[in-house]
C-alpha cells in the first residue's frame, strides 16, 4: 500500500474478518470447560490461563510483543510509525463470572486483535503503537472486588492483599502465584499517563436497549458508580428444636426482612437507572438444627449519579438499623469498595461516532450500568466504549448471545474508530 492508499480510499474500505472473530470467541469459551458441565473462567484458575495463553499465542503468531506486567495484565504490542508517540490502547477482560457466556470481555480482547490482524494483513501500519490489554480479575467475584488490572495501570489501590481469601477459602497470595505476580508488586504496574494515547473498549451491552430498539451500535457516555458493603447481622445461635418462636433472635430472619426492603427502598429513593443487589449471603454456624447467630451478606448499589446513590445507602442503612432493631439483633455495615460513576471521554466518542456514520451503520448512545475496566481508565486516559446488543439483555449467563453480524458491526466501527484516532 502506498501513502496515498494509506491516506485515501483503502483504508475507508477496510474490514475485520467477522468470521475469525466468532471462530475465536468459540475458542476461548472452549478454555473454560470444567467437569460441572460449566465454562468459567474465574480469574487466576487454570481455565483462565489457558484462555490467556492461547489469546497470548494468537498475538504471537501476528508478531506482536506479548509481555504481562506487574499487574498480571497480559499486553500484546504493535509497532506504529513512529514508537516515541504515546499508545493507542484497546482490551478488555477474558476472565468470567461462574457459567458466564462467550461474549463478556472477550470480544473486546479478541475484536481488539482482530482490528491488529486486519492492520497487518492490508499492510496498514498506524501512526501510534498499538496495544492490545487483557485486563487481571475485572469480574471479581472470586475476592468480592474486581477491576484489578486496570486499577493497577491506573495507579489506584485495588484494595487487595495476599492475606485476604476468596469465597473458597484460599489465599489470595497463593491464588496469585499462577500469574506469578503478589499484591504488593501490582502496585508497580501504573502506567505513565504520558504513555497512553486514548483507551477504547469494546463490549456486549449486558442490557436489553439495543435489542429492543434494534440498535446495532451503542455509544457508551456514562458508566453507572458501583458501591458494595459486608454487612453482618449477629443474633443468638441456638437449638432448633428447643428454643420457642418468642426466645429467639434469628439473624437470618431479620437479614431475610431486610433483603426484602432493598427494592422497595431503592426503588423509592433512586432514579430510573438505580439497581441494588444482595447477590452472595452465609450464616453460621449453618446446620440444619442451629438457628442461626450470624448472617453475612453482601450489598451492592450502583447508578451513574454518585448523590443518588449515598441517598440509597443512607436509606437502606435507616432501614436495616430499624429491622435489626425490632428483631433484637445487632449488624455492621461495612463498605468494601467504591467506584464514583465515570463519564466517557467526549473526544473518544466523537472518534467513535463518526466511525458509526463512516460506516453507514445505526446507533444510539446509551449509558452503561453495567462496569468495566473502562470505569477506571477513564479516570486517567481518555476512554470510551463501543457497545453491540445483547440478545434478550442476558449476560453473565451461559444463555449471552449476540448476532454474528453484531459481533463484526462492533469490530468494524473499533477499527475505523482507531483509524481516526490514529490520523487525528
Ligand atoms: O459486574 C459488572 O458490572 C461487570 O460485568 N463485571
Ligand atoms: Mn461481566
Ligand atoms: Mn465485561
Amino acid at each position: 500500500m502506498d501513502d496515498a492508499e494509506k491516506k485515501g480510499g483503502k483504508i475507508n474500505s477496510m474490514r475485520t474478518n467477522g468470521k475469525r472473530v466468532v471462530t475465536r470467541l468459540n475458542e476461548i469459551y472452549q478454555c473454560g470447560k470444567k467437569e460441572d458441565g460449566t465454562y468459567t473462567r474465574m480469574a487466576f484458575s487454570a481455565e483462565d490461563i489457558k484462555g490467556r495463553k492461547l489469546f497470548a499465542s494468537w498475538a504471537q503468531e501476528l508478531g506482536m510483543n506479548v509481555r504481562m506486567d506487574e499487574g498480571g495484565n497480559l499486553i500484546a504490542r504493535m509497532d506504529g510509525q513512529n514508537n516515541d508517540l504515546p499508545a493507542i490502547l484497546m482490551g478488555s477482560h477474558l476472565d468470567t463470572v461462574p457459567d458466564g457466556g462467550k461474549y463478556d470481555g472477550v470480544l473486546g480482547c479478541v475484536g481488539a486483535l482482530e482490528v491488529c490482524e486486519t492492520f497487518k494483513a492490508e499492510g496498514y501500519i498506524p501512526k501510534h503503537p498499538i496495544e492490545v490489554i487483557v485486563f487481571t480479575d475485572e469480574e471479581g467475584f472470586r475476592f468480592g472486588k474486581g477491576l484489578t488490572g486496570s486499577s493497577a495501570v491506573c495507579g489506584r489501590d485495588a484494595g487487595i492483599q495476599d492475606s485476604e481469601s476468596d469465597i473458597y477459602g484460599e489465599e489470595r497470595g497463593h491464588v496469585m502465584q499462577s500469574y506469578g505476580i503478589t499484591s504488593e508488586g501490582v502496585k508497580n504496574a501504573a502506567r505513565d499517563p504520558e504513555s497512553v494515547y486514548c483507551f477504547v473498549e469494546l463490549h456486549v451491552e449486558q442490557g436489553a436497549r439495543l435489542y429492543r430498539t434494534n440498535t446495532s451500535i451503542g455509544v457508551v457516555s456514562s458508566i453507572a458508580g458501583v458501591n458494595r458493603y459486608e454487612i453482618t447481622v449477629a443474633g443468638e445461635a441456638n437449638h432448633a428444636g428447643s428454643t420457642a418462636m418468642a426466645d429467639r433472635r434469628d439473624a437470618l430472619v431479620a437479614a431475610a426482612g431486610f433483603i426484602n426492603k432493598v427494592p422497595e427502598v431503592t426503588t423509592e429513593y433512586g432514579n430510573e437507572f438505580t439497581v441494588a443487589t444482595v447477590g452472595t449471603i452465609k450464616v453460621t454456624p449453618h446446620s440444619v438444627n442451629v438457628i442461626p447467630g450470624t448472617c453475612t451478606f453482601s450489598l451492592e448499589i450502583r447508578d451513574t449519579d454518585a448523590e443518588v446513590m449515598s441517598l440509597v445507602e443512607q436509606k437502606l442503612q435507616e432501614t436495616l438499623g430499624d429491622i435489626c432493631k425490632s428483631y433484637g439483633v445487632s449488624y455492621t455495615f461495612v463498605p468494601t469498595s467504591f467506584h464514583e460513576p465515570a463519564p466517557m471521554s467526549e473526544w473518544v466518542k466523537e472518534n467513535i461516532v463518526n466511525a458509526v456514520k463512516e460506516l453507514g451503520i445505526d446507533y444510539c448512545v446509551i449509558p452503561s450500568g453495567a462496569f468495566h475496566d473502562s470505569l477506571i481508565m477513564t479516570s486517567v486516559f481518555r476512554t470510551a466504549m463501543i457497545f453491540v446488543p445483547s440478545e434478550k439483555g442476558i449476560s453473565h449467563s451461559r444463555y449471552e448471545y449476540t448476532k454474528d453480524e453484531d459481533v463484526e458491526n462492533g469490530c468494524n466501527v473499533l477499527l475505523q474508530t482507531i483509524l481516526n484516532i490514529d490520523r487525528d
